[in-house]
Parts: structure tokens; C-alpha cells; sequence
């Protein structure tokens, strides 16, 4: 039986385990990438493992998301990853440099390698054929120690591609199609794998583009083949050297199928606030719009800024609507400041920011009161732009662009002129902002810089016996990340400062829960299906557990969420009968007899719910390495007692 192009990597990287769906393999990991939001933590545990250099073949800091350094916090925990990545063998990517995926894509991803970044939308890499997953910052901590990652070995879809996009549709609209017909939990415990005709029209950017949202859809991760475009890509990087071919064998089998016809598609939005609440534009219709975002790792590729510039070039934004405008990197803006494309961006009114994540986490550009922001970013959960009842549609370039100057949501295809933007034969390289590692002979002099806003994390403790607590917190289904702990311009900077951090724990949907929480001691939250959906921030168990926090029970988890509340010593438990979810309310006082034996021996839970008397079983499918983190109260209590 032949392989297909993701299992071929898993092959090749394997360390533990076996390659069939559902069990549990631990991958060698190549390279690793951080972000500012999650890299203190992330290198804060680095450290506590006492590892004296990193032992990838890459790891790389990036300083992307609070970049707008509202007071002394930030730039302290800026200073701090600086420091750190210079003593420890880590690339140290400068704040301006650009968007952690879009920079990591153009300068290190590498076909056939594996790579793992403490951000969700490390399946950039996809686009270049690399095997890319977020991760938790302790598993990519790990990675960085030279230890495995352990995921569950994905089934495999194949998305086979035909035809070729028309004018004015674009990569966007094929991952929002690949959204509608999958939705947000379509795609957990599965990998995405793209192939057929209609590939070789897509330029690694534009492939980027789709592997990146594939985020959205929980997939494990997304990848193309490794052909002669990405040959093509890598060469104009001046990195001809890191190609090497990947395609899956004839008889690969795959345990799903989906076809889209590129030809066929049309442009797409997805309305709020949910990435897979997708309909045409055309359906959608001229609704009136306040705000346009163009930016973010999934769009914000030269290819985009360039297909941009031609629709804004002569023509002036709308006098109602606030065109934003971050391009990916340091290099895009570069090329299109020498070619001129940024001066018809700046000639039409645009707003032009630094190369970041900005808007797209909150980071400023808050959309006004009831607004409806257009953004080309990959999330539009309610309240994620910073305005809490703002309307947040996402698009592609092209619909975003033609829209900012209409005033109202526009089909760029009744555009008439089409530019066909080609490629760049050789792309403007200049790593000036990508600081290396100090030797490994100097790297003992580094002085590692700790500002006052870095605060102790907490620690799991062994599971005991028996749990005691109550259910201070009873959710629906799809609560994301940012519910759990929320982004944005006020709470950012205190991504180091997990005691701080604690008040805003569930804001959206609960205010009182944080206080709850410290009245009781501990506490059980209940939820619906793909609890912890969207970001990989390791911040939504950390809190909760600083809360007191001790399982959550749910119908279903997303998938490094999921990691994340085992790697802190968090019960993830999932109801077997999912009518439970009514059998249990807000307040009632629960008992989890015997879960200590329960979980050693790989049993269901048996929740005793006090308040009605009655029992209802859950379970908690772990692997028997899952079994030992949790007894041990979380990985980091779990590698102490090995390395005793
Ligand atoms: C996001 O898009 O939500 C983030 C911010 O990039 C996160 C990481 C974080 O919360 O720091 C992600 O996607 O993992
Ligand atoms: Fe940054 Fe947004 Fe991409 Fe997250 S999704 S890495 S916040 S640009």
C-alpha cells in the first residue's frame, strides 16, 4: 500500500508508535517557531527544563503579535525572548521583521521536514510541503529539548483540485469553500491533503493561504505537494538547495475525498461569527460596511498586496469606511515599496501599519459600535476585533479591496479589467532583521533579561484520589480560545503575568466566573462539542488552572486544546451519552469518585453529581503516556519525575 504525501513525513519522522489512524505516534520534530504571546511562557518552561541548547535543526522567535507596546510590559517580554534565543541556539526574529507564518515561510519552512509553532496557524508551512502543527508552548518547549511531539495519527483527507480559479477569485474563497462544506469541527483528527489538476495553478503563497485556515476546520494540519512551484518559490528565496520533491504514490489510500472545482467557485464571506457560516457575495448582496482589514498570516503575501495595489490604483476608499492595510513582512513591504504598488495604496486613502498580526488579534483597529468590518483574516469570533457587538465578514483580497472603495460588500468579479499578477522571478531578500544565536561557545555569557511583568506560572498537581468541586460554569457547544482567555490590545501585554491574567478568564460569557472561582477554591466547567476551538494558546489552561480549575467535562475537545489541558494537569473528560449535558447544571456540587484509579487504569469517570444524587459516567480516552502526565498533575511535574 502506497503512502500519501503527509504519511510519507510521519514515516520518515517517526519515533514511537504506529501509523494507524487513532493511535498515538511521537514525531521528531525539525524545526520549531514561537510568537511573542505565547513564546515567554513557551521559553520559560524552556528554561525550567534545564536543556543547555536547543536540539532542532531550526528554531526560530518571532516578535509579531503585541507589537503595540502600550506600556513597559511588552517590550520587557520582547527583551526577554531576545535574550533567551540568543543563549539557547534560537533565530530571533525582530519585531517589524513580519507575521511569524509569512516570514517563516518565505525564509526557513523547508519541504519534507516537520515543524511545530506555539501558534495555530503553523500549517502555513503546509503551502511549501512541510508538515506543519501548532502546539501547546510546553510541547514546543519539548520539541526544543529534543523530545518528541505525540499526536494522534490523523486519517487523511484528499481535497482534489480541478480546474483553475477565474478572475478575481482566489485562494481565500477555496478554503472558505473547503470550511462550508466541512464547518469548524469538520476536520479534527484529520489532515488535509491537496491534489490534482488544479494544484499547479496555485503559487505557494496562494497554497498558504489554504493550509493556513485549515486551522479552522481543527484539522491536525494541511499540505500540498512538494512540485515543481515550490521549486520555483523556493528558488526566487534564494533557497534553491531546500527542495526536496514530494508527492503522494499512486496507490495512496485515503480515508475521505472531496472535489472542488476552482472553476466553479465563486467569491466567498464568511459571515459572523464563524468561520464555516459561509455564503457567496453575491448572495450575501451590498450590505453596508465601516471597516476594511487586508493583513494577517492568511493573506498578506506580496501576491495579495500586489493583486490589492491593482484595484486600488486610481480609485479613492470610500468616505465611510476605514481601509487597514498590514503587509505579512518585512520583504513584502519592501518590494512593493520599491515597484511603487505602495504608493497607489497609499494614494487611495489605505492606512498603512506595520508588518504584524494587529487588527487581527485585537491589537488596535477596533471596528466602531455595531460596525461591520470586512477583514481578510481567518477568524471572526464575536468580540475578537475588540468591539464587542462589531459584524466581522471574511474575505479575500480582492472582494476586500474592490469593497473598501465601493462602500459596500462588492463581487471583485464584476470588476471589469483583470492584471494577472506573475509571480516574482527572485523575491528582495535581506535577513538583516533575523538576529542568529550567539555561539555555542559564547552563548554561557548571555545575560538573560527578566522585566517585572514576568510572573511565576502555576503548577499542576498530582491527581488526587478523589475531586471534589462544583460546576461554576456551563457552556454551549464551539467555545473557542478566546473565550476562554481573551486577546486584544488591554490583556496582551500579560501573557507573562498569569495572576493578572486570571480576572479576565471567560469575560464573554460569564464576568463573575473569575470570582466564583476564588471563592470556591476549585471548580468544573461543563461545555458542549469542540470545546477550545481556534487558537493554541496554552493561556486558556494555564488560567483555568490558576483558577482552580479541575476538569472540564464536554461533548467533544479541539485538538491542542485538548493537549493543553493534559499538559496542565486538567481533566478533559467527554460525556458518553451526550443527553448527560442536561443532567448537569450550574452549582451543582460534583464528586469524581476514585478518578485517580479510574484514570490509571484506563477506565470511564464516575461523576457523582451531589446536588441531584444522580451518577453519570464519562470517559477520558488517554494514551498510556497521556495516563502518566495527568497522574503527575501536567507535563512539566511528568519530565521532572523521569529525569529523578
Ligand atoms: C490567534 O490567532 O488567536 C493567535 C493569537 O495567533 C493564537 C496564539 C495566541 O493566542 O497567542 C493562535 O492562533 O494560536
Ligand atoms: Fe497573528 Fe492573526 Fe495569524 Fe494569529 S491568526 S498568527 S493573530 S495574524
Amino acid at each position: 500500500m502506497g503512502y500519501t504525501i503527509s504519511q510519507k513525513i510521519i514515516k520518515a519522522h517517526l519515533v514511537e508508535g504506529e501509523m494507524s489512524p487513532g493511535a498515538e505516534i511521537g514525531l521528531k520534530i525539525d524545526q520549531t517557531l514561537t510568537q511573542d504571546a505565547t513564546g515567554t511562557m513557551c521559553y520559560l518552561q524552556f528554561e525550567a527544563m534545564g536543556v543547555p541548547r536547543v536540539r532542532t535543526e531550526r528554531s526560530v522567535a518571532y516578535i509579531d503579535h503585541n507589537t503595540l507596546q502600550t506600556g513597559f510590559e511588552n517590550a520587557d517580554d520582547h527583551r526577554y525572548i531576545q535574550s533567551v534565543a540568543k543563549r539557547y541556539g534560537i533565530f530571533f526574529s525582530r519585531p517589524g521583521n513580519g507575521i511569524c507564518h509569512q516570514v517563516h515561510l518565505e525564509r526557513f519552512a523547508k519541504p519534507g521536514k516537520t515543524l511545530i509553532g506555539s501558534d495555530s496557524h503553523t500549517p502555513t508551512a503546509g503551502g511549501i510541503g512541510c508538515l506543519a502543527m501548532g502546539a501547546g508552548g510546553l510541547d514546543v518547549a519539548v520539541a526544543m529539548a529534543g523530545g518528541p511531539y505525540y499526536i494522534t495519527m490523523p486519517k487523511t483527507v484528499k481535497v482534489n483540485l480541478t480546474g483553475k480559479l477565474r478572475p478575481f477569485v482566489s485562494a481565500k474563497d477555496v478554503i472558505l469553500e473547503v470550511l462550508r462544506i466541512m464547518t469548524v469541527k469538520g476536520g479534527v483528527g484529520k489532515i488535509f491533503e491537496y491534489v490534482g489538476e488544479g494544484v499547479v495553478s496555485l503559487s505557494v503563497p496562494e497554497r498558504a493561504t489554504i493550509t493556513n485556515m485549515g486551522a479552522e476546520l481543527g484539522a491536525t494540519t494541511s499540505i500540498f505537494p512538494s512540485d515543481k512551484i515550490t521549486y520555483e518559490f523556493l528558488k526566487a528565496q534564494g533557497r534553491a538547495e531546500d527542495f526536496v520533491e514530494n508527492f503522494p504514490d499512486e496507490d495512496a489510500v485515503y480515508d475521505e475525498e472531496i472535489t472542488i472545482d476552482l472553476s466553479s467557485l465563486e467569491p466567498l464571506a464568511a459571515k459572523p461569527h464563524s468561520p464555516d457560516n459561509v455564503e457567496s457575495v453575491r448572495n450575501i448582496g451590498e450590505i453596508k460596511i465601516d471597516q476594511v482589514c487586508i493583513g494577517s498570516c492568511t493573506n498578506s503575501s506580496y501576491l495579495d498586496l500586489m493583486r490589492v495595489a491593482s484595484i486600488l490604483k486610481g480609485r479613492t476608499v470610500h468616505p465611510d469606511v476605514s481601509l487597514v492595510i498590514a503587509p505579512g513582512s518585512k520583504q513584502v513591504l519592501n518590494m512593493i515599496a520599491e515597484n511603487g504598488a505602495l504608493a497607489d495604496i497609499i494614494a487611495s486613502g489605505a492606512r498603512v501599519i506595520e508588518s504584524a498580526c494587529g487588527p487581527c488579534i485585537g491589537m488596535g483597529q477596533a471596528p466602531p459600535s455595531g460596525g461591520v468590518s470586512l477583514r481578510t483574516f481567518n477568524r471572526n469570533f464575536e468580540g475578537r476585533s475588540g468591539t464587542a457587538d462589531a459584524k466581522v465578514y471574511l474575505v479575500s483580497p480582492e472582494t476586500a479591496a474592490i469593497s473598501a472603495i465601493m462602500g459596500v460588500l462588492t463581487d471583485p468579479t464584476t470588476l471589469g479589467e483583470f492584471e494577472d499578477i506573475p509571480m516574482p522571478e527572485s523575491f528582495h531578500v535581506n535577513d538583516n532583521m533575523i538576529l542568529p544565536p550567539a555561539s555555542e561557545d559564547e552563548a554561557e555569557l548571555v545575560e538573560i533579561i527578566r522585566g517585572p511583568n514576568i510572573k511565576p506560572f502555576p503548577k499542576g498537581k498530582a491527581l488526587e484520589e478523589r475531586v471534589t468541586s462544583k460546576v461554576l460554569l456551563k457552556l454551549g457547544d464551539n467555545i473557542t480560545t478566546d473565550h476562554i482567555m481573551p486577546a486584544g490590545a488591554k490583556i496582551l501585554p500579560y501573557r507573562s503575568n498569569i495572576p493578572y491574567l486570571t480576572q479576565f478568564c471567560f469575560a464573554q460569557c460569564d464576568k463573575e466566573f473569575p470570582e466564583r472561582c476564588k471563592k470556591h477554591g476549585t471548580a468544573v466547567i461543563v461545555a458542549g462539542a469542540n470545546y477550545g476551538q481556534g487558537s493554541s494558546r496554552e493561556h486558556a489552561a494555564l488560567v483555568p488552572l490558576a483558577l482552580g480549575v479541575r476538569a472540564v467535562i464536554a461533548k467533544s475537545f479541539a485538538r491542542i486544546h485538548r493537549a493543553n489541558l493534559i499538559n496542565n494537569g486538567i481533566l478533559p473528560l467527554e460525556f458518553i451519552n451526550e443527553a448527560d449535558y442536561d443532567r448537569i447544571s450550574l452549582e451543582d456540587d460534583v464528586v469524581l469518585e476514585k478518578v485517580r484509579d479510574s484514570i490509571e487504569n484506563g477506565e470511564n469517570v464516575k461523576v457523582k453529581n451531589l446536588t441531584t444524587g444522580e451518577v453519570i459516567e464519562v470517559k477520558c480516552e488517554l494514551s498510556p503516556r497521556q495516563r502518566k502526565i495527568m497522574l503527575a498533575g501536567g507535563l512539566l511535574n511528568y519530565t521532572k519525575q523521569q529525569q529523578n
